[in-house]
């Protein structure tokens, strides 16, 4: 294939972006500006290492870019300690394994299937092959039952919590869970790597203070480009994640998008931003409650972020999220708590209102699209392609 052919596929991908409706709750549409930065000069450039402390010549300039972004996001997070050299959330959250564990050390988390992430522990992560995972589950209400932690963790000894979810639309009681990790010598790792934007504009409440170590990734509700960022308020341990970072895991950072992240913190940082964030939210519980309302069973009986599940334990998930994409809707299958069914065609679909809210639909139009899903899981002939086009259209992803 050559170069053209490779040009045409790109702009298909950015028709075809324009023109559905994106409900996939890890994704979003990254800022013109953080887009933009991430295409500079700087792609051509290696950074090893950290500010005044680099193993390639030529780095002064970038130095300045680094230490904006790391006290931009510090500013952002209200940390004391930041690194913004992870190129992923996997990424970062191995280096916080690397820094506070030894192999097979217990890790506590909650399993994919009840709303966990690969990286938390999945058998076939390398979290899985390298530590020993324990699980804990939700309570019969599908939320993170605290007591029960307690008992595992005063049972198993883990040496690590991971608290933060990739399908979980409930409060975590921070402060509580510190209490009973730290009576047990326990570490935490907060990953808000879903609600890092809420956490940010003070909607959600801040682990950092209650976490050793926080992490996210950059590109979900915090709009920015495709990356990982690593805070805390620890200076013993952050210097260990630090250099677990680089050298140990990492070669040369992505210079060109940790410029990115400094511009995507700084768009955060902003009363717009809180904005933007709390309409989210009114769209996510509106959709929700249209759910409710058409008679859909969700995990909970709320949302207090961009996402929530949908429970469609008798119909087959990965066939409606064919027929949605082919009316121009997209979203992913996704596991239900206590999911009795397997990965290819779980239960639940998960919906997420983020990348919809940065195209700036409210109120009437998520209600509208629920009612247009909802038709369509209930008839599969039911046909509103042309319906999403003309939102798309009047809803234009950068206008
Ligand atoms: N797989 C993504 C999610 O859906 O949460 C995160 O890596």
């Amino acid at each position: 294939m050559n170069f053209y052919n490779f040009i045409n596929l790109i702009k298909l991908e950015s028709i075809k972006q324009e023109k559905t409706l994106n409900l996939i709750a890890s994704e979003n549409y990254s800022s013109l500006s953080t887009i933009i930065y991430s295409s500079s000069c700087y792609i051509n450039k290696y950074t090893e290492g950290y500010p005044k402390n680099r193993y390639y010549s030529g780095c002064k300039i970038f130095d300045i870019f680094e230490n904006k972004s790391i006290i931009e996001s510090q500013l952002l997070f209200s940390s004391l300690f930041s690194n913004v050299q992870p190129h992923s959330g996997a990424q970062a959250n191995f280096a916080v394994f690397q820094t506070l564990l030894n192999k097979n050390d217990k890790i506590l988390s909650l399993d994919l299937k009840s709303g966990g992430h690969l990286t938390h522990g999945f058998i076939k992560n390398f979290s899985a092959k390298i530590f020993n995972i324990i699980n804990y589950c939700l309570d019969k209400n599908n939320l993170i039952d605290n007591n029960y932690i307690n008992l595992i963790i005063k049972k198993e000894k883990p040496k690590l919590l991971i608290l933060g979810y990739s399908s979980y639309q409930e409060l975590i009681d921070w402060k509580k869970l510190n209490i009973i990790s730290k009576k047990n010598n326990c570490y935490i790792l907060s990953d808000i790597s879903h609600i890092s934007g809420f956490i940010c504009s003070g909607l959600i409440k801040n682990p950092i203070n209650y976490s050793d170590v926080v992490s996210s990734t950059t590109h979900k509700t915090l709009r920015g480009i495709k990356g990982g960022i690593l805070l805390s308020n620890n200076k013993n341990i952050f210097n260990k994640i630090n250099s677990s970072v680089f050298p140990g895991q990492q070669g040369g950072s992505i210079s060109n998008n940790i410029i990115s992240k400094y511009v995507s913190f700084k768009e955060a940082n902003n009363f717009n931003f809180i904005k933007y964030t709390k309409q989210i939210l009114i769209n996510s519980k509106i959709m929700l409650k249209t759910f409710f309302y058409r008679g859909y069973k969700s995990s909970t009986k709320e949302t207090i972020n961009h996402m929530f599940l949908i429970n469609l334990l008798n119909k087959c998930t990965l066939l409606i999220e064919k027929i949605l994409e082919k009316n121009g809707i997209l979203l992913n299958r996704n596991f239900f708590p206590n999911d009795i069914k397997f990965s290819k065609n779980p239960s639940a679909i998960r919906i997420g209102l983020s990348s919809v809210t940065t195209r700036k639909l409210k109120n009437l139009e998520v209600e509208l699209i629920s009612n247009y899903i909802c038709d369509i899981i209930e008839n599969y002939k039911k046909n509103y392609k042309n319906q999403i086009k003309i939102l798309c259209l009047k809803f234009p992803i950068y206008k």
